[in-house]
């Protein structure tokens, strides 16, 4: 075995920095032929362009499945292993009948149509689950093997959305990143899926995941919100602990290369060979997988429409369809095979004239060559999935038109179109309009169709494969934030420290959350009264010289009023939008409009009626649905979908909706604690020593508001911004205990 591989496409990489491990179903190499001549073949498509750079340079290892070995007896295959890892490859080598019912049966059979929102092509009861995790799983082992913790691990694709997770837990402190070439489907879609939670999960595993647009990334989210509960921060989310980033990042394709071949002689002359043979008819062309997401049969369909609509076409269109073989041992491929070739024989038998049919159907692939002397050829270029991750076809159609001619007939549900909008868009679902499209298309003015082109042809150059990896590489190497302010292992000499400080401050001001910092929460909130011990403590910490106490809560001002008016507190309610002054009259930072209120409370009484155990709290800026005493799994999954409605419905509102402790509230934008630092700030003196503490979300706004160098207490284990964890309330009390002792000495020492 060489000792330095030298990566599939040649080339020594640079030891000194982390590895690429880069890991898809595919290896990107295919064993043709049998026994000692069988040759190892580096494929030649988008992906490996754009990777076999940054694998050569940063001495990568590409992890995946070689393809059916079976034909190779042991000795064969180890020879076969170790050609490939001379190529920096490592084979996963997966049985043959569990490779098809992974592959086949799973990914194929279950997600892909699923992800395209085919639901009616998954099975009604879907094989191959534990067939995904087994593989998932060898391809774990392989990683491990093969992977340091200094390493990049770059996973591709659906067929492997568990192995970001089952790494996590074997690395923990690797840094991974998964991309999704196909579509992430509405949540809608997702959540028919009985395996939803384990899958996002798994990809869960990952630091960063990538997506084609941002809709895709949108779905995403909605269905972590729905289906596991968690909150998304516009590019991250946060869970176990853990930052995971989220990241749009359009596939492009190497349109130099494109542009090169496309204007290349030969090619040239076998386009024009491709328009003579079509003797001045116009042409359109289609290129596809043959594959029931990419719309043949309706794109067929809509051909056949144009016809007979618009019968001055008859005899002047050409349409050359090329559909590469794929997936031809699925039977759902087979069966749409047949309903296809069958179409295009009626529309031929229909439409043919003496000089030649309307449809030219290969079922082949062709040489790149070939590839680019048709694009160069077409006059309409018909990309019209019904779903489609990205679409490289389109890109690669415009990349090689140099000449700046040529129409783009480009489906709205490719991910191509949010790049591409000065394609003519359509939508592949409506027969009638797509051939209103490719009408259109066919009569487009040459000035008209030059100027989509120019723009759309510099737009593809300028976004290359090459950047599209380079910005994924980018983004995974950077560092993600770590949510954990403080290590909790670190807690109780940190603690020590602060007590220290808070104890000898010169001033004192703390800032105290109520429910889950200083009473425990109880089933009903008008339950959680303060203990007669808790108010004593209070007032004697407040009572002593230069303290200063103030109870920030999310509580409304007469509840506040009605447990602690009696004492010498400052309060703050509803999340600070409400600040009691040495005066006792209430005032507000904010202005409260509440003409809002009226539209958005029959959604929380809609929500209180179909949710027992339920209530609504009504506040003088807003509501919070309180749901801790609900049946537990059905008043999460209420929630849930109440937030997604909200946020739907309140896009547009100056309001905000927040999750705490089993309560979602909606309230004014800006109505948060961050508004009780304001309050403060002119009141307390530079010598002053902050502290705060609290338990949840709205705490974390005033910490964060806080000046620097104030000391904040997160209660409970939650990812934070403070400098100190607490484990509950009674470590509150414990904590307010000590220092009014330590206080205490020092004023009467
Ligand atoms: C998945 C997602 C996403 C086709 N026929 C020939 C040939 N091709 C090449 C094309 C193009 C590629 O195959 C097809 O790529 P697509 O992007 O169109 O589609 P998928 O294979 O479904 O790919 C897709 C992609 O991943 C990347 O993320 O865009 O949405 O489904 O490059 O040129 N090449 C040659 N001869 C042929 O006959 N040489």
């Amino acid at each position: 075995m060489p000792t330095q591989p030298s990566g599939f496409e040649g080339g020594a990489g640079d030891l000194s920095s982390s590895r690429l491990i880069l890991v898809s179903n595919r290896l990107p190499i295919s064993i043709v032929g049998s026994g000692e001549d069988a040759q190892l073949v580096p494929s030649s498509g988008g992906l490996v362009t754009g990777l076999s750079g940054p694998h050569a340079r940063r001495n990568g290892l590409w992890i995946g499945w070689p393809g059916d070995l079976s034909v190779f007896d042991e000795r064969g295959r180890k020879a076969v292993d170790e050609r490939l890892f001379a190529m920096r490859a490592v084979p996963v080598h997966i049985e043959a009948a569990e490779a098809k019912r992974f592959y086949e049966g799973f990914s194929n059979g279950v997600l892909w149509p699923l992800f395209h929102y085919l639901v009616d092509r998954v099975p009604p009861q879907p094989r191959g689950w534990d067939d995904y995790v087994r593989v998932n799983e060898r391809f774990a082992d392989a990683v491990v093997k093969h992977a340091s913790g200094n390493d990049r691990i770059w996973i591709h694709d659906y067929q492997l959305m568990l192995l970001p997770g089952m790494l996590r837990e074997r690395m923990p402190e690797a840094r991974i990143g998964f991309f999704l070439h196909i579509p992430f489907p509405s949540s809608e879609v997702f959540r028919t899926l009985p395996w939803r939670e384990r899958l996002l999960e798994g990809l869960l595993g990952a630091d960063l995941i990538g997506f084609h647009t941002f809709a895709y990334q949108g779905h995403f989210t909605t269905s972590l919100l729905r289906i596991l509960g968690i909150e998304p921060e516009v590019d991250r989310v946060h869970h176990h602990g853990r930052t995971i980033r989220l990241g749009v990042f359009p596939m492009g394709i190497d349109g130099d290369s494109f542009a090169k071949l496309g204007a290349e002689p030969d090619v040239l002359a076998e386009a024009r060979a491709v328009r003579d043979a079509s003797g001045g008819a116009k042409l359109l062309l289609g290129v596809d997988r043959l594959d029931y997401t990419k719309g043949l049969l309706r794109r067929m369909l809509a051909i056949e429409r144009l016809l007979e609509r618009e019968p001055e076409w008859r005899g002047k269109i050409r349409f050359v369809q090329l559909c590469v073989p794929s997936r031809e041992s699925v039977d759902d491929y087979k069966s749409f095979r047949r309903e296809l070739e069958q179409c295009v024989g009626r529309i031929n038998g229909k439409y043919a004239t003496l000089h030649g049919p309307p449809v030219h159907y290969l079922y082949r692939s062709v040489s790149q060559s070939e590839l680019c002397a048709l694009y160069r050829a077409a006059d309409v270029m018909l990309v019209t999935p019904l779903r489609d991750g990205m679409n490289l076809v389109a890109k690669e159609f415009v990349a090689t038109r140099t000449d700046g001619d040529g129409v783009l007939v480009l489906s709205e549900f490719a991910g191509a179109a949010s790049e591409m909008g000065e394609a003519v868009l359509t939508n592949p679902y409506d027969v009638e309009v797509l051939a209103s499209s490719i009408s259109r298309a066919l009569q487009m003015p040459e000035t008209e169709r030059r100027s989509r082109m120019a723009v759309l042809h510099e737009r593809v150059r300028s976004r290359s494969v090459h950047d599209w990896v380079a910005s994924f590489m980018a983004a995974l190497d950077a560092e993600t934030p770590s949510p954990n302010a403080i290590d909790v292992r670190a807690c109780p000499v940190a603690l020590a420290d602060a007590l220290e400080i808070l104890g000898a401050a010169q001033d004192l001001v703390l800032l105290l959350d109520y429910d889950g910092t200083l009473v425990p929460f109880a089933p009903l909130p008008e339950l959680a009264v303060p203990p007669a011990s808790l108010r004593l403590l209070l007032a004697e910490l407040a009572t002593l010289p230069a303290t200063s106490i103030h109870i920030v809560s999310g509580r409304p001002m007469a509840f506040l009023e009605r447990h602690f008016s009696d004492l010498p507190l400052r309060l703050h309610a509803e999340h600070a939008l409400w600040s009691r002054g040495p005066d006792e009259t209430w005032s507000s930072e904010l202005s409260v409009s509440d003409g809002w209120k009226e539209r958005v409370r029959p959604i929380f009484e809609e929500y209180v009626a179909r949710t027992p155990g339920s209530l609504l709290e009504e506040k003088t800026a807003g509501f919070a649905w309180h749901y801790r005493r609900a049946e537990p799994e059905f008043g999460v999954m209420q929630a849930r979908e109440l937030r997604v409605h909200l946020v739907q419905s309140l896009a547009q509102q100056p309001l905000e909706i927040m999750t705490g402790d089993k309560v979602l509230e909606v309230r004014l934008q800006g109505a948060s604690k961050a508004l009780a630092a304001r309050a403060l700030s002119a009141a307390i003196t530079r010598r002053a020593t902050i502290a705060a503490f609290g338990d949840d979300r709205t705490d974390e706004d005033l910490f964060a508001a806080l000046p620097s160098g104030t000391l904040s207490f997160h209660i409970g284990d939650r990812p934070t911004r403070a400098t100190h964890r607490l484990r509950g309330q009674e470590e509150v009390i414990w904590v307010l205990e000590r220092l009014l002792a330590i206080r205490r000495r020092r004023h009467t020492d």
